[in-house]
């Protein structure tokens, strides 16, 4: 990765940070709906996967954090007026948090009840594979997740058409309040990719580094032709389940320990050994980050409710 990458990634992670803690202050004080699933301590994971793929390749994100959404460009106020239910969001604010959709950025979107993504992912694969795109889709998925059915159903199917599709884990080793210990009998989720004839990689998912390497290698072979492949990212939820969440399950110790994991300092300690950060240029960007958020929460307290009478607009039957 080159050094404007670099300080791309940087600058995308400390916004998705700084954008999640306002989202936080507008819930407690009611402003929001507090139904955001914070991406904090994965975000950059997330940044430095996505900033190794093509913008155009489409992406099926999962339920944590605005990183995804980040990572392509999306213009915060959109994210905003989409949590708050406001007129301005990418579906009017009618889909909330979870279904976040931009395709011009290859933002498909993502499934409420998790596992849709994959078979979603894989149909979309399928056309990549048809018209011959030299695009892969990327799905990103937890470590919960990989134990519903339509996982193992996507991973075969894409395994024996060799579809061009990356799984991406981001495995925190909790699904809500279960850790991952309780619910899942293999340590590694990418020891499953085996299983289906696919290639299987570990990465430290707070290494961002060894995480758009990962990626682009991977990519590499499952954009010409060589099959899907899973990448497993070990990462740490530094946050709740949710905004709502009062972590009743969680030890202030363990939540102390994962925050040593925290890629945000480290990454920005490894650009400033490089010379392409320091002191002054950090506050300055927490600045110009300040100040975009400030006008994207003005932008989307502007914007209207969405009003009742478009209910039945864009619903489609058949
Ligand atoms: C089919 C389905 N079951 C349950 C839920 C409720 N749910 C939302 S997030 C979540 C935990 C998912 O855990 P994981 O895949 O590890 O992702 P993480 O939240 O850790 O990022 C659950 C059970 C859901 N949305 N869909
Ligand atoms: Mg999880």
């Amino acid at each position: 990765m080159n050094d404007q990458r670099r300080l791309e990634i940087y600058r995308k992670m400390l916004l998705a940070r700084r954008l999640e803690e306002r989202i936080r202050q507008l819930s407690m004080s009611g402003e929001m709906p507090a139904t955001l699933h914070p991406g904090t301590g994965q975000e950059g994971c997330q940044i430095a996967a996505l900033a190794a793929l093509r913008p155009d390749d489409p992406m099926l994100y999962g339920h944590r954090g605005v990183g995804y959404w980040i990572a392509r460009d999306l213009p915060i106020e959109r994210i905003l007026c989409d949590i708050a239910g406001k007129e301005g969001g990418t579906n009017r604010g009618k889909g909330g948090v979870m279904h976040v959709v931009d395709p011009t950025r290859g933002i498909l979107g993502e499934s409420g009840t998790l596992g849709g993504n994959f078979v979603l992912g894989v149909g979309v694969g399928l056309a990549e594979k048809f018209q011959q795109t030299g695009r892969l889709v990327v799905m990103f998925f937890g470590d919960g997740t990989s134990n519903r059915g339509q996982f193992h159903e996507a991973a075969n199917f894409a395994a024996v058409k060799r579809l061009p599709c990356l799984f991406f884990c981001e495995n925190n080793g909790w699904a809500v309040s279960v850790p991952a210990r309780t619910s899942t009998a293999v340590e590694n989720i990418a020891d499953r990719a085996s299983g289906y004839g696919m290639r299987g990689a570990i990465v430290d998912g707070s290494d961002l580094e060894a995480v758009h390497a990962i990626t682009a290698e991977v990519a590499a072979q499952v954009r010409t032709g060589g099959g899907p492949a899973l990448i497993e990212a070990k990462v740490a939820r530094l946050g709740p389940h949710f905004l709502g969440d009062p972590e009743h399950y969680r030890s202030r110790e363990e939540i102390e320990a994962q925050q040593a994991r925290d890629p945000l300092p480290r990454f920005q300690q490894a650009l400033e050994q490089r010379g392409l950060l320091d002191a002054a240029r950090v506050a300055q960007l927490e600045d110009e980050i300040r100040q975009q958020i400030d006008s994207a929460v003005e932008f989307a307290r502007r914007q209207p409710l969405v009003a009742a009478s478009t209910a039945r607009e864009n619903v489609y039957a058949s």
